[in-house]
C-alpha cells in the first residue's frame, strides 16, 4: 500500500483558563441569541462576508477529509424567484396532505405555511449539496460519512453567520430535487439544505420558544 502519511507541526491556540472561561461564556451567549429568522430585509450583504462564512463552513471536519459538499451562493433575483416558485409548489403539496396531521400539529407553534417569501427577500440563498461520491479523471471516488460531514459544515456555517451579525434560516422544502435542476448540478450532487442569509427585517418576529437546559441535555459519567 502506498504510504501518503505526512505531518506538519500543529499550531496550538493558547489562552489562560480565565480567558477560556470568558470566551466559552461569550460564545455561548452569542449562539444562544441565534434564531431561525423568516423575515428578511432586502439589504444586500457584502460579498466578502459571505465568502468568509463559506470558507468557515468549508473548514469543517469530514470523512477522510473528502469535503463532500458544494455551496451554491445565489444572489441573482431571477434564480431566487424560480427557487421560490418551485419551493412553494412543493410546500403547498406538503402542507395540503403531504405531511401527516401529527407533523402539522408539531409545527403549528412555528406559524409556518407554504408561502416562502423569504426565498426572494433574503439577499442571498446558500444551497448546500452533499456529494456521496466525486467523479474525476480516474472515475468514481467514494465519500464517507457524507450526511455527518455536511451537517457539521452547515453547523459551522450557521455559527459563522451568527458571529458576523447576520441571520439565517435552515429551510428544507420537501422534496427539494428541483434545486438540482435550477442550479444545474451534476447528477451526483444531492440537495441537502437551503439557507437564506441576510439581515433581519426591521419588524422581524420569531416564535417564543425555549431551549432545554444543561441538565436536560447532558448525562455525566465521572466525578
Ligand atoms: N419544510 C416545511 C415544514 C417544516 C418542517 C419542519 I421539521 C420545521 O422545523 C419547519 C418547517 C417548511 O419549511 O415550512
Amino acid at each position: 500500500m502506498m504510504n501518503n502519511y505526512r505531518t506538519i507541526p500543529y499550531q496550538p491556540i493558547r489562552f489562560s483558563e480565565e480567558e477560556m472561561m470568558l470566551r466559552a461564556r461569550s460564545f455561548f451567549e452569542l449562539m444562544q441569541k441565534r434564531r431561525s429568522v423568516r423575515h428578511f430585509s432586502e439589504r444586500p450583504v457584502p460579498q466578502g462576508i459571505l465568502d468568509y462564512v463559506l470558507q468557515t463552513a468549508g473548514s469543517a471536519p469530514s470523512g477522510a477529509n473528502r469535503q463532500p459538499w458544494t455551496f451554491c451562493l445565489v444572489t441573482d433575483a431571477e434564480l431566487k424567484r424560480r427557487i421560490r416558485q418551485a419551493a412553494e409548489e412543493e410546500e403547498y403539496k406538503a402542507y395540503h396532505g403531504g405531511m401527516p396531521q401529527e407533523w402539522l400539529n408539531d409545527l403549528s407553534y412555528l406559524g409556518t405555511d407554504w408561502h416562502k417569501e423569504f426565498l426572494e427577500t433574503a439577499p442571498a440563498l446558500i444551497v448546500v449539496f452533499r456529494k456521496p461520491y466525486d467523479i474525476d479523471e480516474q472515475g468514481q471516488h467514494k465519500n464517507y460519512y457524507v450526511q455527518e460531514s455536511v451537517g457539521l459544515a452547515c453547523g459551522f456555517l450557521l455559527a459563522a453567520i451568527q458571529y458576523c451579525g447576520l441571520v439565517a434560516l435552515t429551510h428544507t422544502p420537501s422534496p427539494m430535487n428541483f434545486l438540482q435542476g435550477i442550479l444545474q448540478r451534476a447528477e451526483w450532487e444531492k440537495p441537502y439544505l437551503l439557507i437564506p442569509v441576510g439581515y433581519p427585517a426591521d419588524d422581524a418576529e420569531v416564535p417564543d420558544i425555549h431551549r432545554k437546559n444543561l441538565s436536560e441535555i447532558v448525562t455525566r459519567f465521572g466525578p
